[in-house]
């Protein structure tokens, strides 16, 4: 078996893998590798091809600072843009040669007596393995499509597709569809899906709150002036970073002030809709922002068509020939949409990444929940740090802006053990729980938790550890500097701590 050793292994080449590639460049590091089960990059913007996939964040801010695209077609981006642009960053930047695609990792265990992370990975049918100092995890929260667990989906005779997998050579023209799930690639998909369809049934489990897309092409005077006017692009991105913020205040601390929201989205329905029942149906029972809140222009139009249904009895099953409710009806399809997102706080991925002690990273979790330090690090796994980890997610702004948080954080992480002649860092347990205790203090008055709804946001300890609670210039603060004062830390080849403070994880704990 071939053994490849280098500096600094990234696992996965979406917009943080890639943005940590480029700031290590950057910064005068060469020696890493970016691994990635795809064929270019992209992450879950290469993954997600559904008709109408799109983002619902400005994409004057959801792209990176450091590379600005004046050639945005449009106010919000579709997805074939936006994985051109991430593509085109990594070729400006060089960062393909350094990235081995079609490359799954299937196991990745960290070897204190040889202060390295093993990957075991499958590239081409072959199996090798990759030794590295450091590994960055950047596989992203929304990489492994989850399907419902909803009996008889294998005694189905027709096709079934998720919306993350999505096969584009299937012709949906003329054929009896079924969508199950409302969130926010199921309104992005469901009015494209419509057109074609002879019919459609959407099955809504939950009413997702929706305001009005305010998507626009740019003109050509705004392109004009992307490409001329210094710093204009800049202000633009600060005009929006500005506005999305307002929203966090509300969602993290004071959920009555997003009463606006709702009436804003309540006249979307209104102005929409004309059948009260359907009206009922699609009006949301929980606060606003307690969920995603999504945008959209044609989802309401789209389900009020003659050709689909929007079903809210509860999915008994699935047969052969279609999907039953619970009242007793069964409706006959073709093809089944899933479009009920993906496995965020209980990834499998999480199984595969082994640390000390041979605990893995799932294991760990389900004993004191999806836990970590700034989002990047967890105790017991040395020398790994997490792109987009425990508590970073957002629901109102760019995570591209979290993204380059972190990647501030890891340069200053990868510049000190350089320096310092660092070969073990471990955050202390102590430092994560007082960290997370902290954050959930933060979420204690949020929508998230008071709003009223059922949500992946939270662990199964029921605790909220997707999301960063306010505003996120905090994060952007609290992740300048590598505060090496939180880290168990050794030096040189012997396992002699520097720290006199480490602290052992006790064998049960809850945040
Ligand atoms: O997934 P979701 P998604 N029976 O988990 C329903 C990002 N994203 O792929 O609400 C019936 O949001 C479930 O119902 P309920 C974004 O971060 C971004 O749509 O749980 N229904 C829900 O309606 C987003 O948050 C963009 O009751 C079932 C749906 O399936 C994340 O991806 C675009 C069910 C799942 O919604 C995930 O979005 C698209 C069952 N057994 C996505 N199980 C941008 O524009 C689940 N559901 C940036």
């Amino acid at each position: 078996m071939t053994m490849n050793d280098v500096q600094i292994a990234i696992v996965g080449a979406g917009f943080s893998g890639l943005g940590a590639a480029i700031k290590l460049k950057q910064n005068g590091v060469d020696d890493f590798v970016i691994l990635d089960r795809g064929a270019d990059f992209g992450g879950t913007w290469r993954d997600n091809t559904y008709p109408g996939a799109a983002c619902d964040v400005p994409s004057q801010l959801y792209s990176y600072s450091f590379a600005h695209n004046p050639r945005w077609s449009r106010s919000y981006s579709h997805q074939p843009e936006i994985h051109r642009y991430i593509n085109d960053v990594a070729d400006e930047h060089g960062v393909r040669a350094h990235t081995r695609f079609g490359t799954e990792v299937e196991r990745a265990e960290w070897h204190d007596d040889q202060r390295r992370w093993i990957l075991d990975v499958v590239r081409d049918g072959r199996h090798e393995q990759v030794r590295a100092e450091i590994m960055v995890g950047a596989v992203g929260p929304l990489c492994e499509p989850n399907l419902p667990d909803i009996d008889g989906f294998d005694d189905f005779g027709g096709k079934i597709v998720h919306s993350a997998r999505w096969d584009n050579d299937y012709d949906f023209t003329g054929k009896r569809v079924a969508v199950i799930g409302t969130g926010a690639s199921a309104i992005q998909l469901v009015p494209e899906v419509a057109k074609a369809a002879a019919r459609l049934d959407v099955y809504q489990r939950t009413a997702p709150w929706i305001v009005p897309r305010t998507e626009r092409p740019y003109t050509p005077a705004e392109h004009w002036a992307f490409e001329n006017v210094p710093g204009f692009q800049t202000a633009m991105r600060g005009v929006v970073y500005a506005a999305n913020e307002i929203t966090a205040f509300g969602l993290t601390y004071s959920p009555k002030s997003l009463k606006p929201v709702e009436l804003i989205c309540r006249a979307n329905i209104a102005r929409s809709i004309r059948d009260r029942e359907l009206k009922r149906k699609v009006t949301p029972t929980f606060q606003v922002g307690c969920k995603r809140i999504l945008r959209s222009n044609d989802w309401y139009p789209a389900i009020a068509r003659s050709n689909v249904a929007l079903v809210t009895d509860p999915i008994a099953g699935i047969t052969e020939t279609g999907i039953v409710t619970q009242d007793g009806t069964a409706r006959d399809v073709d093809v089944i949409v899933v479009a009920t997102g993906f496995h965020v706080t209980d990834s499998p991925v999480f199984d595969k990444i082994v640390g000390t002690d041979g605990r893995s990273l799932a294991g760990v979790w389900e004993e004191i929940g999806m836990q970590g330090y700034k989002g990047s690090f967890v105790n017991g796994f040395p020398n790994m740090m997490l792109m987009i980890g425990p508590s970073t997610g957002l629901g109102h702004t760019s995570m591209v802006y979290m993204i380059e948080s972190q990647l501030n954080y890891l340069v200053d992480y990868i510049t000190t053990v350089r320096a310092q002649g660092i070969t073990r860092a471990d955050v202390k347990f102590d430092a994560q729980r007082a960290y997370n205790a902290e954050i959930q203090h933060s979420l204690r008055n949020s929508v998230w938790v008071n709003g009223g709804c059922a949500s992946w946001y939270k662990d199964h300890h029921g605790n909220i550890t997707t999301l960063w609670p306010g505003f996120t210039f905090n994060f952007r603060r609290i992740t300048k500097h590598f505060d090496i004062a939180a880290y168990d830390v050794e030096r040189g080849a012997s396992a002699s701590a520097t720290s006199a403070t480490t602290e052992k994880r006790p064998a049960s704990v809850t945040a």
